[in-house]
């Protein structure tokens, strides 16, 4: 009796063993829909939150019942030079970055403003690769998209120069721009970009670097008199995962996060249009050009680079003379 009751609850548990795992087994096939959390080093609905944003309506639409983004937003979530650390240790899935923004964590990133090559050629000649290693190292993380290339940086300033003496100027730099000023004789002052307009306002800082796009963004345009030419670099803003977290995910839930990210880096050809618009809504809003004689402007552009190349060496003394090679322009 106590044998057949036994056996009775044993063909019990196999039945029972059987539904979960055919429910569990059904549950992998389909896969429930996963959200991430996504968020913004630079303001909401701004230039250089752009191409997130458009990457999380991309998601949205292709990954209904796959994959979704909760984009909680910028700065106001999150101070930007923390964005990269939280994406690191997974406080956010996904994250809308530049380099200069994490170099405390990988100083390597710096180095995309120096890219003259398309990254369509960096995804093929190694560079890209290389960088990815970093990022799985320093980052833990995928560099999914560069949204932003084809965008040089500018000086804006308040007082004029004539020269390439920038002596007695304080200018609101991030990475991207202390070595190149400061070689120019410049004291700088980091600042994220929510602090340019009051240092501004209350005459902190003569000047600041920032791209070609994006004055108007923060109403800079009131406070800036003048745009040096020419421009040089090439702003980078990237969408980055959470290494941890693209590792679980399904092959379709990859797969349209992989398209949302190829048709976001091919938005970069739209920068061309954007560069010249913006460059005449400067001169309309009054912001003066400072152009230098040819032979002048050719030693700042090259300056920028000398400079920006031997600050990457520096503090990669590693890796900074590989990346030359793959983003260099080929002689
Ligand atoms: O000036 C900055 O804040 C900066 O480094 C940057 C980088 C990429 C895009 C816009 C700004």
């Amino acid at each position: 009796m106590a044998q057949r009751q036994a056996g009775e609850t044993s063909m019990f548990g196999r039945a029972l063993f059987f539904v979960i795992a055919i429910l569990t087994c059904s549950r992998t096939a389909t896969a429930e829909e996963v959200t991430l959390k996504a968020i913004s080093a630079f303001t909401e609905k701004t230039t250089y939150s752009r191409g997130l944003e458009r990457f999380i309506e991309r998601v949205n639409e292709a990954g209904k019942g796959v994959v979704q983004i909760n984009y909680i937003g910028g700065p106001k979530a999150m101070p930007p030079f923390e964005v990269g650390n939280a994406l690191k240790t997974g406080v956010v899935d996904l994250a809308n970055t530049t380099g200069a923004f994490y170099t405390n964590l990988m100083p390597e990133a710096d180095a995309w403003k120096l890219t003259q090559r398309s990254m369509a050629e960096l995804r093929k000649n190694g560079g890209y690769d290389y960088m990815a290693r970093l990022y799985l190292q320093k980052m833990n993380a995928i560099l999914l998209a560069r949204v932003v290339d084809n965008n040089p940086f500018h000086l804006y300033l308040n007082k004029r120069i004539t020269g390439l003496d920038l002596t007695g100027l304080k200018l609101r730099i991030t990475p991207v721009y202390r070595d190149f000023f400061q070689a120019l004789g410049a004291t700088v002052v980091q600042t994220a970009p929510g602090e340019v307009y009051t240092a501004l306002e209350r005459g902190v800082v003569d000047g600041y670097g920032w791209p070609i796009t994006g004055v108007f963004d923060l109403a800079w345009n009131e406070k800036t008199k003048y745009r040096v030419d020419p421009g040089f670099y090439s702003a980078e803003v990237s969408i980055l995962i959470n290494k941890v977290v693209w590792d679980k995910l399904n092959d379709q839930q990859k797969a349209v996060l992989n398209k949302a990210a190829e048709q976001g880096e091919a938005d970069i050809s739209e920068f061309a249009a954007e560069n010249a618009k913006e460059t005449q809504r400067q001169a309309a809003a009054g912001i003066e050009t400072i152009k230098f004689d040819p032979a002048v402007a050719k030693a700042y552009y090259d300056k920028a680079y000398e400079t920006g190349w031997a600050g990457v060496i520096r503090q990669s003394p590693e890796h900074g003379p590989k990346l030359r090679e793959f983003f260099s322009k080929p002689k």
